[in-house]
């Protein structure tokens, strides 16, 4: 067997990718380890920026996000019981699109299979050869049976626990990283949404985040610590914990129910450099992590692709090896501004365990600093909505 690109993962990374590099005529094959209903059952993003969402329609994938998302030109944020928004239109004229990555991975496997591209659900101990040589090749095992492709390129697209980061030796790649003491408890549940726009909660109990996936199904995150377990809390218990973070408008608006969904989410960030291993390229959440408050991660993982898509096209195209040398290079620069906001983010609204009266004090004057300043409002607008790729 051969094909020109072997991507590993079926997340939003490797099916972006596989759509775009399909529309230019190159050959791929996915190796996914997850059967396909698990794929489609994790919850997780639910922020596009503009770029996403160009990348999405130029896959051809865009027909349902366009009619079904949700346009938002601004967010709000809560410190002190008071709700500000943040104008990301009037200040940056852009907006995000509300979709979920569900929706997204979703319609993705709806245009790869309609083009009749090849996916392999369930690859089991994926194994990547000759990496370095001009002649790869990629092993799995799948219904008891082992199977190998020789290609031109692998792309790890395989999440931050996946096989294709950890194929690179330890001392070709440099890790940086910071965890955070706390996760985010989710949980999805058929009912209207509290607010138009989200909310960003900075509570003393807490940071809250009121979300949505559509007009009748909202999605809320608390802050928890790191610890404790989704199975601990009742949906009582949630809901409870949610009324005491939010203002009482925002309460009274609140509709509770059965959760559909709850997880617990860690809080990470984390980049690993380059990008690029001999014919071996990362992308998304196998090359780096951010912790969700910046709505960054999915975004990430589209930008990458975007990047390295042109790449391998302009390759296959002019022969040109230009764009794959500088693949990893121009996706960290973007991705390192992201790490920034993502982190800036999280410090702005979490309750920081260990942190003292001075960083507090700094914590409350950033966000009162945020309210007055319309600089320092178009600075979070600008990085929310997406900087240029
Ligand atoms: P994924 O989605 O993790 O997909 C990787 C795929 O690779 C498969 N895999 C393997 N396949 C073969 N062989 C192996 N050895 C393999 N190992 C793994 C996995 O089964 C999987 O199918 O990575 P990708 O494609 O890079 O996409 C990244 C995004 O999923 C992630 O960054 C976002 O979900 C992060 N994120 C958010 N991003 C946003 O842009 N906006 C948001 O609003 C947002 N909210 C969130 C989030 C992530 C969250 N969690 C759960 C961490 C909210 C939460 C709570
Ligand atoms: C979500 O809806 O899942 C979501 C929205 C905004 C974030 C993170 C997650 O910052």
């Amino acid at each position: 067997m051969r094909t020109q690109v072997v991507i590993i993962g079926s997340g939003p990374a490797g099916l972006l990718l596989g759509q775009l590099l399909h529309k230019s005529g190159i050959d791929t094959i996915i190796l996914e380890q997850k059967p396909k209903d698990y794929v489609l059952g994790r919850i997780r993003a639910g922020v596009l920026e503009q770029g996403t969402v160009a990348l999405i329609e130029e896959a051809g994938a865009g027909v349902r996000m366009r009619h079904e998302g949700l346009v938002h030109d601004g967010t709000e944020i809560e410190f002190g019981g008071i709700r500000h928004r943040i104008d990301f239109k009037g200040l940056t004229g852009k907006s995000v699109i509300i979709y979920g990555q569900t929706e997204v991975t979703r319609d993705l496997m709806d245009v790869r299979e309609a083009c009749g591209a090849p996916t392999v659900y369930e690859a089991l101990d994926v194994g990547i050869r000759d990496i370095e040589s001009e002649s790869p090749s990629v092993r799995w095992s799948a219904d008891g049976k082992k199977f190998a492709i020789d290609c031109d390129y692998v792309v790890g697209c395989d999440g931050f626990h996946g096989v294709s980061r950890q194929t690179i030796p330890a001392n070709r790649l440099r890790t940086y990283e910071r965890a955070y003491p706390f996760g985010w408890l989710g949980i999805l549940v058929e009912k209207p949404p509290v607010s138009e726009e989200l909310i960003y909660v900075n509570h003393e109990r807490g940071f809250a985040l009121c979300s949505m996936r559509s007009r009748t199904r909202s999605r809320y995150y608390l802050q928890c610590p790191i610890e404790e377990h989704a199975e601990d809390w009742t949906d009582g218990q949630f809901w409870e914990e949610l009324t005491r973070r939010l203002d009482p408008q925002a309460v009274s608006k609140l509709q509770t129910g059965p959760s559909i969904e709850k997880s617990l989410a860690p809080l990470r960030s984390f980049v690993a450099e380059p990008m690029r291993f001999g014919r071996l390229f990362l992308a998304g959440d196998a090359a780096h992590i951010v912790p969700p408050t910046g709505a960054k991660g999915l975004n990430l993982a589209a930008s990458d692709v975007g990047i390295l898509s042109r790449a391998l096209i302009e390759l296959y195209k002019t022969n040109s090896d230009a764009g794959l040398d500088s693949y990893s290079q121009r996706a960290l620069a973007r991705i390192w501004k992201a790490e920034r906001f993502s982190w800036q983010m999280t410090q702005l609204l979490h309750l920081v365990p260990d942190a003292s009266g001075f960083d507090r004090k700094l914590q409350a004057a950033g966000l009162e600093y945020l309210f007055k300043s319309t600089a320092a409002q178009t600075a979070l607008a600008e990085n929310y909505v997406g900087l240029p790729y």
